[in-house]
């Protein structure tokens, strides 16, 4: 799964900037999946590395640093629609992870360092749940909303109101923010998984999805029905209730009637926590809820406020993640499926087993090489764990329980899909399926070109293209454009209206401009970047066809792997097939616009408002250099502003953003984005 990181010392400028620009764009989709939709797509761990990898890169490439980084945002997603929207007075921030006792101890040092002095430390669990926040006005529960963000989050007052452990009203009429986690326990979560599979739907990955899943429902009648249970940990108010202490706001919140973990306890250095670990790594299978760490927290509040807080995570808190729980079973058989670039993969298939809280039977194996150095076989016990709790990966190989008559296990030589024979390209660890014509790779070639930004065809996603294959409509994608009315007709959930959608949606993606269809072609290498500036400087599609390496290596932006790997692919007799079949088909094949908007910028459709005096031009210049970037410029400031850029003097509307949660950038944040935009050109 994880990819081999070149070393950032034997990076190029181009490599970084390729690299930067796919590192921001997969975790932001990783990012929208966990946090909007409850449903990640990779396991933490993973997200971790790419989130490490980016973070390096951009520290040594800031030129390449956009405004909507994940780097540069908390929680690094938006905010999905539904419930109403709730913004969080003081921003709801998160832990920082490590996940070893040195990483603790060195922590514990800068820590100490900062301070001047040894502080004591209270420890609590971690629990594996959804960070909520619960405003009471003279002791009455008023509010309950989502983290999201961190700034905005979702409003899910009635919800809450369906938990029995979060009290309605407080033993006392005080008016107070508290936030914590809710959580879905172990023996709930096992008993709605159950049904959910008996009902034929797919089960929650853990139970912090299926926490969250179950909170965020507009039927409210549904959260009910789950049951869901809370602990609170934080105020940013502690002058409301008068404590001074970490452990003494837990105490003051169960007075309250506020539900509390009470296993936490106070260490007077970080040497202690070994025995807190160890006896809650051996107690942890007899919790009832899920936890996966300790959490360390400065326990003196004016101690907290001295060492402050990053935009993300606060400085006087960690969490120490417990390593993964892990179960055994046997291999019973090996399955690969070939990918988008042709990538042939290799998944394990086992014995079922329960690991922390589902049921597992596969695992991705990654690429012969990993299968290779585990040395892993049909019949092998192995153990088996979940990295971030979600995504399963086998660990090791017990040899001692190997049967005798076991064989090291064959990599296929031929694709599972097409049956033509494997190869390595060079040095790759991927095998790959080569043959143009596999309809595996068909499938994921169509998906791409029609995709967002390639060509855009609205409906035309992986299931239409898959039905589309399987009638034998559609072979390439020139055969999109020859797509017959009475064939979408029968196709199974097909209906008039959708059969014009997709007709419509197929005519108009004709008139796209070159960068859209050179992307779409899915010629390894070329990003959409790439495409923009090969288009741009070339401006047919013969043209660039017609091109040589140094020809296309001369744009500033484009290295020489990636003008290989264009000619190479217009070189091959399927390449120039396809421009003669998508030129009858009326495919425009030049490139529309010298001021096209760049889709990539981190302006483009984003509702910006101006406001106050600028220093450095005026407010029509950067008007009209936010609408080449693709922004929509207007006059108030609403909840649906992205931005608002505040010069001197700013009056009310400056006021009304902040009280909204808008974002709001000074005139040189705005100044140095500009920049930014224009490295990437
Ligand atoms: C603004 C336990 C978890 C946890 C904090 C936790 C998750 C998060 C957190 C909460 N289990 N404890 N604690 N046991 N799963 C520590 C991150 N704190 C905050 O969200 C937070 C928010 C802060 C400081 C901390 O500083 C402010 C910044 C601006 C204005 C006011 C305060």
């Amino acid at each position: 799964m994880l990819p081999e990181f070149t070393p950032v010392n034997n990076l190029t400028t181009q490599m970084a900037q390729q690299e930067i620009a796919t590192l921001q764009k997969r975790l932001t989709d990783y990012g929208v999946a966990y946090y909007e939709e409850d449903a990640p797509l990779v396991e933490d761990y993973i997200y971790d590395a790419f989130y490490a990898r980016l973070v390096l890169l951009e520290a040594q490439f800031p030129q390449f640093v956009t405004p909507d980084s994940p780097t540069q945002n908390v929680g690094g997603a938006k905010v999905k629609s539904g419930l109403a929207k709730v913004v969080h007075p003081a921003p709801m921030l998160s832990l920082g992870d490590v996940f070893s006792l040195e990483e603790l101890q060195e922590w514990d040092e800068r820590t100490t360092k900062t301070l001047g002095f040894q502080s004591e430390y209270n420890l609590e669990l971690k629990i594996d749940g959804l960070a909520v926040a619960l405003t009471y006005v003279d002791g009455k529960l008023v509010q309950a909303s989502t983290r999201g963000n961190g700034s905005i989050g979702e409003d899910v007052t009635a919800n809450v109101k369906t938990i029995r452990s979060i009290p309605q009203t407080l033993t006392e009429p005080i008016t107070i923010e508290v936030r914590g986690e809710i959580y879905m326990p172990k023996s709930s979560f096992a008993t709605l998984n159950k049904q959910r599979e008996a009902d034929g739907l797919e089960p929650f990955a853990n139970p912090r999805n299926a926490a969250a899943g179950s909170l965020r429902q507009l039927n409210v009648a549904i959260t009910k029905k789950r049951e869901l249970s809370a602990f609170v940990y934080y105020t940013a108010d502690p002058d409301a209730i008068g404590v001074t202490t970490q452990s003494g706001a837990l105490e003051r919140f169960a007075a309250l009637g506020l539900p509390t973990d009470d296993h936490n306890r106070v260490i007077a250095k970080m040497a202690d926590i070994d025995a807190y670990i160890a006896e809650y790594t051996s107690q942890r299978e007899r919790l009832a809820y899920g936890i996966d760490g300790v959490v360390v927290k400065v326990n003196h509040l004016d101690n907290q406020l001295d060492l402050g807080h990053t935009v993300k995570i606060p400085r006087w808190a960690i969490a120490y993640k417990f390593p993964p729980e892990e179960a055994l079973t046997v291999v019973l058989d090996i399955e690969w499926t070939v990918g988008r670039t042709g990538a042939v993969t290799p998944t394990a298939v086992m014995d079922p087993v329960q690991l922390a809280g589902t049921t597992v039977q596969r695992a991705s194996l990654h690429n012969p090489d990993y299968l290779n150095a585990k040395d892993i076989r049909i019949g092998d016990t192995v153990t088996l764990h979940k990295a971030g709790d979600i995504i399963p990966e086998i660990g090791q190989v017990l040899l001692a329980e190997r049967p005798a008559n076991n064989q090291v296990y064959d990599i296929p030589t031929f694709c599972p899909a097409c049956h033509s024979e494997l190869v390595h390209l060079d040095g790759e660890v991927a095998l790959r399926c080569i043959n143009p014509f596999c309809v595996a790779q068909i499938q994921e070639k169509l998906t791409h070109f029609a995709s967002r930004n390639a060509m855009n065809i609205d409906g035309m996603g992986p299931r239409v293209v898959s039905q589309l294959l399987k009638a034998n409509y559609i072979q390439d994608v020139a055969s999109i454009y020859r797509l017959q009315e009475t064939q979408l007709l029968s196709l199974d959930k097909f209906k008039e209206k959708s059969v014009t959608n997709l007709l419509s949606a197929i005519t108009t993606s004709k008139s796209n401009s070159l960068e859209r269809l050179l992307f779409g072609l899915g010629i390894r290498m070329v990003g959409a970047k790439a495409a923009r500036l090969i288009a741009e400087k070339f401006k047919t599609l013969q043209a660039i066809a017609d091109a040589s390496v140094i020809d296309i290596a001369s744009i500033a932006g484009i290295g020489e792997t990636i003008a290989l790997s264009v000619v190479q692919y217009f070189k091959t007799p399927e390449a120039k097939q396809l421009l003669i079949e998508l030129r009858e088909a009326g495919v425009n094949q030049t490139y529309l616009s010298d001021v096209i908007v760049d889709e990539t910028s981190f302006f483009y459709g984003k509702k910006i408002v101006l406001t106050g005096k600028l220093e450095k031009g005026s407010r029509t210049e950067a008007t009209k250099w936010l609408q080449d970037h693709g922004a929509q410029v207007t006059g108030s400031v609403s909840a649906k502003t992205d931005l608002l850029i505040a010069g001197e003097d700013a009056g009310s509307k400056l006021d009304k953003a902040n009280a909204l949660g808008v974002t709001v950038w000074d005139e040189q944040a705005f100044i140095e984005a500009q920049a930014k935009e224009g490295t990437d050109k």
